[in-house]
């Protein structure tokens, strides 16, 4: 038979420790049984699910891996959702890739339970499942796909990204060779569970290696630092925005306080940093207040982790690196040529066994996506010194805030459904904390008059938190010239 390599490799640390919290633990052992009962409770009476898509509604964890696992070993197709979204967004989700089960657990299940009657989609609260019967379950092959995430692109709807279980294994064999993970590791896990940042990263190269990991229901900084200060981990990965967060914080507490937290920061054997560009006055803030020097990486929801900066050797602040393990880099230059000297910027092509297989239903964006083998990625580099430097991305459409990818396209078309606005555009300006600031800007319908706090209130319920504009600007009217184009926007308010 064969099976799913990262988790016959848990067989080899059935009694380590995979997940703690607080003083509960559970082992590598007790996930392969977990994933086992869960495994057998989403077949029934089938002898594989045949690629059957199965949503994922858990926060990450012990109960998220073992149902994860259970989708795999049953031979079904994962598909994380964001805990926080909203029901529209995971009707959208739902029905784009024909989910027919949801697993979720008894907070969320109350949730998601009128969306799933509508849908006549299967609900499986994965608490209330207690006892199995044991059964035999199917050989997976490595070409067998394994994973949906939804990534927002320049179109307004979300893309589902189809990985195999051999794409997820480079991709995680790729981080754990180069940022040299072992089974003494531990780690904080507090990233959200729809992305690769959490799933891959952290959760798949901890468990790859025996290692064991802390999951925190969100990203809750006092809880987070508390066990720093106890040098829980040799580990941390997150994104610029909790770097930021954590200078914050950590210039506002006591001395005795920050000593004790440094401390546990300066002990680890790595920081990483990774899914926005990480200033490099951040990087040097970091550096100044703890003494870790942050190792910046670079990568997609299409092809996993691409480009790192040295585990040992260089970590140039303000650039990503070179090429991971397997991954192959090249920059297209406008022209249509591919570089082969440095300091000329192009765009970052990427090629390798981690490259995601297509996008869900969508053949022709899977071919736009690729020239040849090579996945392009949209982002604009240059090599310096043997580093990418990214210089940014070549839609103005992709905003990234708080490290996740936003379409600016599917948040005007939520917009535009206000009944106030009769045009609308939306960007990302730079802000300090969250990297990028959605901010809208609107031409009112007549006589209408609207104002920030308004339309975030609007925006509750029909958005995900991360997407409500932070700023609105309101155009008093657009003049346009012969040839249609805006000439000179009057700002009639600014919040
Ligand atoms: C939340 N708020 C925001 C934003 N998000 N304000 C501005 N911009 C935002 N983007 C506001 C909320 O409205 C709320 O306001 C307040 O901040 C607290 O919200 P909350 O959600 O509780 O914030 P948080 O828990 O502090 O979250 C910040 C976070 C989170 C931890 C940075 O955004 C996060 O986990 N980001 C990581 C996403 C990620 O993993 N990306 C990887 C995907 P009020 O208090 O007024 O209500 S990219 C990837 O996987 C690729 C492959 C890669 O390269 O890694
Ligand atoms: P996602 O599709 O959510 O996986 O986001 C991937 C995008 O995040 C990339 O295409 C980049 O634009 C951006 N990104 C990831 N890591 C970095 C980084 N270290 N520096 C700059 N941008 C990054």
């Amino acid at each position: 038979m064969t099976e799913i390599p990262l988790i016959a490799r848990a067989r080899a640390h059935a009694t380590s420790i995979a997940f703690r919290s607080g003083t509960s633990t559970q082992t590598y052992q007790d996930i392969l049984d977990r994933s086992h009962g869960l495994a057998a409770a989403l077949l029934g009476e089938a002898d594989d699910l045949n690629e059957a898509r199965v949503a994922l509604l858990l926060p990450g964890g012990f109960g998220y891996v073992a149902a994860q696992w259970a989708i795999w070993r049953a031979g079904g197709i994962k598909l994380p959702i964001c805990l926080s979204a909203t029901e529209s967004e995971w009707e959208y989700a739902l029905t784009d890739s024909s989910v027919s089960i949801v697993m979720t657990d008894a907070a969320m299940a109350p949730k998601i339970a009128p969306l799933c009657e509508r849908l006549g989609v299967r609900l499986m609260d994965i608490e209330a499942i207690t006892a199995v019967p044991v059964k035999s379950l199917p050989s997976i092959s490595p070409e067998r796909r394994a994973m949906i995430l939804y990534t927002s692109g320049t179109t307004s709807k979300p893309k589902g990204v189809v990985t195999t279980h051999a794409n997820i294994q480079a991709q995680i064999e790729s981080l754990v060779q180069a940022w040299e993970w072992s089974a003494s590791d531990r780690i904080p896990l507090f990233l959200p569970m729809h992305h690769i940042h959490g799933i891959i990263n952290v959760t798949s190269c901890a468990l790859w290696s025996g290692a064991m990991i802390e999951p925190f229901a969100r990203f809750d900084l006092n809880a987070i630092l508390d066990r720093v200060s106890e040098d829980a981990y040799t580990l941390f990965m997150a994104v610029p925005t909790i770097y930021v967060k954590l200078i914050q914080a950590l210039e506002s507490f006591s001395e005795s306080k920050r000593t004790a937290i440094i401390g546990g920061f300066k002990r680890m054997r790595l920081m990483v940093s990774g899914s926005a560009a990480l200033p490099a006055s951040v990087h040097e803030q970091w550096t100044a207040l703890t003494g870790q020097k942050l190792l910046e990486r670079y990568g997609m929801t299409e092809i996993g982790m691409a480009i790192s900066n040295l585990y040992h050797g260089e970590r140039r602040p303000g650039a990503v690196g070179a090429p991971l393990p397997g991954v192959e880099v090249r920059l297209k230059a406008e022209s249509g040529k591919i570089i082969t000297t440095e300091d000329m910027p192009g765009e970052i092509q990427v090629r390798g066994p981690g490259v995601f297989a297509a996008y869900w239903n969508r053949p022709e964006a899977t071919a736009e996506a690729f020239n040849g083998d090579w996945f392009c990625t949209g982002d604009m580099a240059v090599l310096e010194r043997g580093y990418y430097r990214i210089m940014g991305r070549l839609s103005v459409d992709i905003i990234k805030s708080g490290g996740y990818k936003l379409s600016a396209l599917e948040i005007e078309a939520a917009l535009l459904e206000h009944l106030m606005i009769a045009e609308c555009a939306v960007i990302g300006l730079p802000d300090d904390t969250w990297g990028e600031a959605v901010t809208a800007v609107c031409v009112l319908k007549d006589k209408a008059t609207l104002d920030l706090p308004t339309l975030r209130d609007w925006c509750k319920g029909r958005l995900s938190v991360y997407k409500v504009p932070q700023r609105l600007l309101v155009v008093a009217e657009l003049p346009r010239n012969a040839m249609g184009k805006v000439t000179k926007p009057a700002v009639k308010a600014l919040f």
